[in-house]
């Protein structure tokens, strides 16, 4: 990773069907796998009540801050392409997955297309998203907002987080990805 451009990308992480806690882990390695990404930071993971369809089982949320190489329609491409892989079926926006991989930001860029949004459109109203994030990196400013993460954190209402299901840096143990 010399001599191409390094961005720092965060991303939301989530899964409701299945073994959960194991599609979490395989996204995670998957990601780590790639020449073009390092993992910088790993959240705890979080169990949390259904957002939007409210009548589906509940969620394992965690978030990670990569450093990456690839472009920021790459990365989406590079992520959806996880979700296929790990047998991810569609579904009614806002139904349950498999498992989930968003890009929330992408250096401080704001940007939209008819493929992304960036910073992710609803990181302000989901503390599953939320609360991981300000895990480990409370003070990043969301460049839209123009607020910090612990400040928005503050701020937000409704609760969907439950409770810690697995302690800080489950997924990197259970791997290794540490670097
Ligand atoms: N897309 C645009 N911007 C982005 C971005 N920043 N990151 C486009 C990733 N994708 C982005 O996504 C649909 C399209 O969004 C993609 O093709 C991409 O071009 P999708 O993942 O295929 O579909 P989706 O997940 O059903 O829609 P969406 O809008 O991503 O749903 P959300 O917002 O992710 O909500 N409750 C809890 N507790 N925890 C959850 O994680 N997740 C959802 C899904 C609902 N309720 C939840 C949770
Ligand atoms: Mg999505």
């Amino acid at each position: 990773m010399d001599e191409k451009k390094k961005h720092i990308s965060y991303i939301g992480l989530g899964s409701n069907l299945d073994d959960r806690f194991s599609y979490l882990q395989k996204a995670v390695e998957f990601i780590e796998q790639s020449s073009l990404c390092r993992i910088v930071k790993i959240s705890s993971v979080y169990e949390t009540k259904p957002y939007g369809i409210k009548d589906q089982g509940n969620f394992l949320n965690g978030v990670l801050a990569i450093e990456t190489e690839f472009e920021l329609h790459p990365l989406l491409d590079f992520l959806k392409g996880i979700e296929q892989q790990l047998g991810r079926r569609k579904r009614e926006k806002w139904d349950c997955r498999e498992i989930d991989l968003d890009i929330l930001f992408y250096d401080n860029l704001v940007f939209s297309d008819e493929r992304v949004t960036v910073p992710h459109p609803y990181i302000a109203e989901r503390d599953f998203v939320l609360v991981p994030l300000c895990e480990i990196a409370p003070g990043f400013f969301h460049p839209k907002l123009q607020k910090s993460i612990c400040d928005i954190v503050l701020q937000e209402n409704e609760q969907y987080v439950i409770n810690i299901f697995s302690s800080p840096n489950s997924l990197k143990e259970t791997y290794g990805v540490a670097k």
